[in-house]
């Protein structure tokens, strides 16, 4: 009935002859055209033995595939969709430099542990991504030029005093990037606030203006959803950012050459090629890596 198809053109391949859905969607296709889903027997993966922990890197169709229809359908871009044409377009004018590197994460997931039920009996959800602006923060107090914006014709550079640290966040109405305001004097506990403050709006839309607006360089966690690597695009007019991949456990050597199941992570930084160049990039790549790396440094230049 959806499809206005009238049953008697339709050849049943079930028991008597009856009229399965497969029937309809073949129907369909070569009516349309159109390229049809596996059959969701050959799509679905097996589910977890109840013995077997889930491994979080099979992923797991867990909903069912929509219902196929073989119509095709338009519909207008607007909200966050909208804005995203805009800021992304305007993103590619930038000759972009792209850097990338890999961060062993072992003590900081360690600390994380060690830390998150602290946090959690204040209230508050400890993730990585604390650290890693807090990182990045103590970076950009020696790279200024990565915490930067340059006016319309690339005349002047204005180096931010604000270090407000966006976080690309994906929400119900897309992808939104909200900041954590003065990250150079706040706390990793802060920080975690703040982000908690905004995770919780951001999921019911109700961001406000100032949480949107500000922003003076960015990380995307995609590896919170999932990919070793992304290429992130600069969100103008800001000069730089970077993509952080999901950290995963991989056989790494230690200073004796020994073996050891380390936590890695992969950063890819962009930045904005026509005022930054790539060794300053790397400089502060290492920096914030080092942060990373070993935690303990970071309390050295906390205030
Ligand atoms: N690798 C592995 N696990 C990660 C991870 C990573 N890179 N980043 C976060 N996790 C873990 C967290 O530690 C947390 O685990 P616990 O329950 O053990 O604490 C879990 O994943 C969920 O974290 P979260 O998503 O709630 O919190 P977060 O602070 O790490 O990330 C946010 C917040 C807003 C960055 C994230 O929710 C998000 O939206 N990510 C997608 C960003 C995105 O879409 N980027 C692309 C932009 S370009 O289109």
């Amino acid at each position: 009935m959806e499809n206005n198809i009238k049953l008697s053109e339709v050849v049943g391949s079930g028991k008597d002859g009856r009229i399965l859905k497969e029937d309809i969607l073949n129907f369909l296709e070569k009516q349309t055209g159109a390229i049809l889903p596996p059959s969701p027997k050959a799509e679905m993966m097996p589910p977890p033995s109840p013995q077997k922990p889930k491994d979080k890197t099979i992923p797991i169709p867990v909903s069912r595939p929509p219902v196929f229809t073989g119509k095709d359908k338009t519909e207008p871009i607007k909200g966050f969709q909208k804005a995203m044409v805009k800021t992304m377009s305007a993103a590619l004018k930038i000759p972009h430099f792209g850097y990338c590197d890999e961060v062993d994460l072992t003590e900081l997931v360690k600390l994380r542990e060690e830390l998150k039920p602290v946090a959690l009996s204040r209230g508050i959800k400890l993730s990585f991504m604390p650290f890693f602006l807090k990182a990045a923060s103590l970076g950009l107090l020696q790279f200024p030029i990565l915490n930067a914006s340059v006016d319309e014709g690339c005349q002047n550079i204005t180096y931010k005093a604000s270090h407000n640290i966006g976080i690309a966040m994906d929400t119900q109405q897309g992808l939104i990037v909200p900041n954590v305001k003065n990250v150079q004097i706040c706390s990793v506990f802060e920080i975690a606030t703040e982000l908690n403050r905004l995770q919780k709006l951001g999921t019911a839309g109700q961001l406000s203006t100032t949480d949107l607006t500000g922003g003076t360089f960015t990380l995307s966690n995609i590896g919170s959803i999932g990919g070793t690597y992304a290429k992130a695009v600069i969100l103008p007019p800001e000069v730089a950012i970077g993509a952080l991949g999901s950290i995963r456990a991989l056989p790494r050597f230690n200073q004796k050459g020994e073996v050891y199941q380390a936590q890695m992570m992969n950063v890819s930084w962009s930045a904005d090629h026509r005022i930054i160049d790539g060794a300053t990039m790397s400089r502060f790549s290492n920096l914030w890596k080092s942060y990373l790396e070993n935690p303990s440094f970071m309390l050295l230049d906390l205030k």
